[in-house]
């Protein structure tokens, strides 16, 4: 069931379909789809009082057990809707919660999706069906305070469930940050693939890591479904003598719940910590324009838009649009079947990435080792001497350091 307003930056039968996508995805077999325009969704049951009665004789007629509405509702419209029709009723943040549990793999991330789960439940436990509600399942009468009823109980487990999840993915993301610190110090530079679910991320690491005769236990889950990915791989690249680190990470889908978003910010974070973004859209889908505005709107909300990027139009083998343009940004027509251009976008991955050197004239006192050991391991040196107020240096700088050695740069001391 979703609702159209004006204000919608997503054609309703997309967004729909999308949704269908979801829910079969759970196994849901969807027999029907209904919409409704307004000018607003209404605060108190989400749709008009009269689309709630077509529903209901849909029910009857079809002998519905589902009903899934396709934006957030808020705790009493929910607990309204529920009443009114007396079937299940789930919006589309629940499902993609119950789908990224289901697909949850690594410690952290079944964290995550837990915290958010409790997080949005936690506003509506009281409202949802009998069989929903038992989060808690063990809190016995013998436990229960003077007057607290079952549902008083299962809101204050989840309370505690949740400041012990939180508690818990605090000390992984610790231990996850320093590494991503202790990777920028080693100044690797990171590529990150990015994309709508399914576009075929995992399946272009693993082409990568094929193409470079990396060992096959190496190589990540590549499934024709959405969410496959739920975690971010780190992969070590070397070609052609140059090293990268390869990210492959969680896929995108519109009207991400918010919370899903701030759950997954570490595993989100690597994408924002990339030198460059890969950009795989499936150029095969009649949809392509708007997944690639839910990734542009992701990336904005996570604060990555401005890391250089380009567009991968894989599955190229079977895009019948061979005309496809993408004026004004870079793209490569790419498909993991085929493997065609696959050396070109490890060409443009490598002049992405390589440094670009600035040339510099430089004295460094004697008294910063730290500067020295730079000079000495990260630029090229052409000239050198010793000098009364420091070492001279005729170098080349990696642009990311130069800022370093600005201070002692002869020509800006000069000028
Ligand atoms: N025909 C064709 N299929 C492809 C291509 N690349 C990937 N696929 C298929 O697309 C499906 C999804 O691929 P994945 O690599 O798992 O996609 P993903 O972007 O990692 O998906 P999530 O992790 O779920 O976000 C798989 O069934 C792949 O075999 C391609 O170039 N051509
Ligand atoms: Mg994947």
């Amino acid at each position: 069931m979703g609702v159209t307003t004006k204000y919608d930056r997503y054609d309703i039968d997309y967004s729909l379909d999308e949704l269908k996508n979801l829910a079969k995805s759970l196994d849901y077999e969807v027999v029907g789809k209904i919409t409704q325009s307004l000018d607003v969704p209404n605060p108190a049951t989400y749709i008009g009082k009269g689309k709630l009665q077509e529903i209901i004789l849909n029910i009857l007629a079809n002998s519905i057990d589902t009903v899934i509405f396709n934006d957030e509702l808020s705790p009493v419209q929910l607990r309204n809707i529920s009443e009114e029709l007396n079937v299940e009723v789930m919006d589309r943040s629940y499902l993609i919660l119950k789908i990224f549990e289901l697909r949850a793999k690594s410690k952290e991330s079944k964290i995550e999706i837990k915290l958010t789960k409790d997080l949005y439940l936690l506003p509506r436990i009281q409202f949802l069906r009998e069989k929903e509600s038992r989060i808690g399942g063990g809190a016995s009468t013998a436990t229960r305070g003077a007057g607290e009823t079952q549902k008083e109980l299962d809101r204050r487990h989840l309370m505690i469930e949740i400041n012990k999840l939180k508690y818990e993915l605090d000390i992984i993301r610790n231990m996850k940050m320093k590494q991503i610190e202790k990777r920028k110090r080693n100044d690797i530079p990171i590529v990150a693939l990015v994309g709508y679910t399914n576009a075929g991320k995992s399946s272009t690491m693993n082409s990568i890591l094929q193409y470079i005769n990396s060992s096959k236990n190496k190589e990540v889950l590549e499934k024709n479904q959405l969410f496959s990915t739920l975690y971010t791989y780190n992969r070590l690249i070397n070609y052609n003598k140059v090293e990268f680190m390869l990210v492959d990470t969680i896929g995108f889908v519109s009207k991400l719940p918010h919370n899903l978003i701030n759950s997954f910010y570490s595993t989100l974070q690597e994408i924002k910590n990339a030198d460059f973004i890969i950009h795989v859209v499936d150029s095969s889908t009649p949809y392509i324009n708007q997944q690639i505005t839910v990734v542009f709107e992701v990336l904005n909300q996570i604060g990555a838009n401005n890391i250089p990027s380009i567009f991968l139009l894989n599955k190229w083998d079977k895009t019948l649009n061979k005309y496809m343009d993408t004026p004004g940004y870079k793209s490569i027509k790419y498909s993991n079947k085929t493997k065609e251009n696959i050396d070109l976008l490890l060409q443009t991955i490598l002049e992405e990435i390589s440094p670009s050197f600035i040339h510099a004239k430089i004295i460094v006192p004697y008294n910063r080792g730290d500067l020295i050991n730079i000079a000495e391991e990260k630029c090229q040196i052409s000239n050198k001497s010793y000098e009364e107020n420091g070492t001279y240096y005729e170098l080349e700088i990696p642009k990311k350091l130069y800022q370093l050695f600005q201070e002692y740069d002869i020509d800006t001391f000069v000028s």
